[in-house]
C-alpha cells in the first residue's frame, strides 16, 4: 500500500490556534441564508458588511477511507434578532460516519437531530467532549461572548450532506432572551 508520511501538528490550547494550518474554510453571514428564523435580522447583518460567522482551519489528510480529518471549528459569538450564531450544520454523506469534538474554547451547545426528528442539545465548554454517533445531523450554537472554538475529528470519507437543513432547519433553536439562553 502508499504510505503517507507520518506529521505532527501543533495547537496552542491556551488560545486554541492551530498552527500551520494549510486548509481554511470561511463562512460570512451570507453563508447563512435560510437558517436563522429572522430573515430580515440577517440580511440587516449582511448589509452591515457582512462579517465573519464562523471558519475551519485543518491539517489536510486525503478525504478517503482510513483517514481522519481533524481540526479546529471557530464559531464568532452574537446574535441574528435573538437567535445565537450557529454552523449551517449537516449529516455526513456516510450516515454511519460519526464525530468526536473537544470544545477547547467558549460555551455552546452541539445540536443533533435525526431524520425522524429525534433532537437533542448537547452543552460544550472548554474540557468537554461531545460524541456525535452515526445517523446526528450536527450544528454547533455558541451562547457565549467569546468565539466558541472545537476540535473535532472523524471518518477522512465521511463527506458532508447540507440535506433538508436549509429548508427544514432543526426542530430546537437556541435565543438570548436578556442573559438567558433558551433552547425551544
Ligand atoms: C466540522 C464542520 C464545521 C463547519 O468540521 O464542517 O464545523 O460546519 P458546517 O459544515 O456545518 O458548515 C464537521 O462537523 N465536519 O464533519
Ligand atoms: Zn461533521
Amino acid at each position: 500500500q502508499l504510505l503517507m508520511e507520518p506529521f505532527g501538528a501543533d495547537i496552542d490550547l491556551a488560545e486554541a490556534v492551530l498552527k500551520d494550518y494549510n486548509a481554511h474554510l470561511v463562512r460570512k453571514a451570507s453563508s447563512m441564508k435560510g437558517h436563522y428564523a429572522d430573515a430580515d435580522a440577517l440580511e440587516k447583518l449582511i448589509q452591515q458588511g457582512d462579517p465573519l460567522h464562523y471558519e475551519v482551519f485543518e491539517k489536510a489528510v486525503p478525504q478517503e477511507t482510513g483517514h481522519l480529518q481533524f481540526g479546529l471549528s471557530k464559531l464568532q459569538p452574537g446574535t441574528v434578532g435573538e437567535e445565537f450564531f450557529m454552523t449551517k450544520g449537516h449529516y455526513h454523506e456516510i450516515p454511519e460516519a460519526a464525530e468526536v469534538y473537544l470544545c477547547l474554547r467558549g460555551k455552546g451547545y452541539m445540536l443533533m437531530k435525526t431524520t425522524e426528528g429525534e433532537c437533542r442539545a448537547e452543552y460544550m465548554e472548554r474540557g468537554r467532549v461531545v460524541y456525535v454517533p452515526p445517523y446526528w445531523a450536527h450544528r454547533s450554537v455558541n451562547v457565549g461572548d467569546e468565539p466558541l472554538i472545537t476540535f473535532y475529528v472523524y471518518p477522512g470519507d465521511a463527506g458532508h450532506n447540507y440535506g433538508d437543513i436549509e429548508e427544514e432547519g432543526f426542530p430546537k433553536r437556541i435565543y438570548k432572551r436578556g442573559d438567558k439562553v433558551e433552547i425551544l
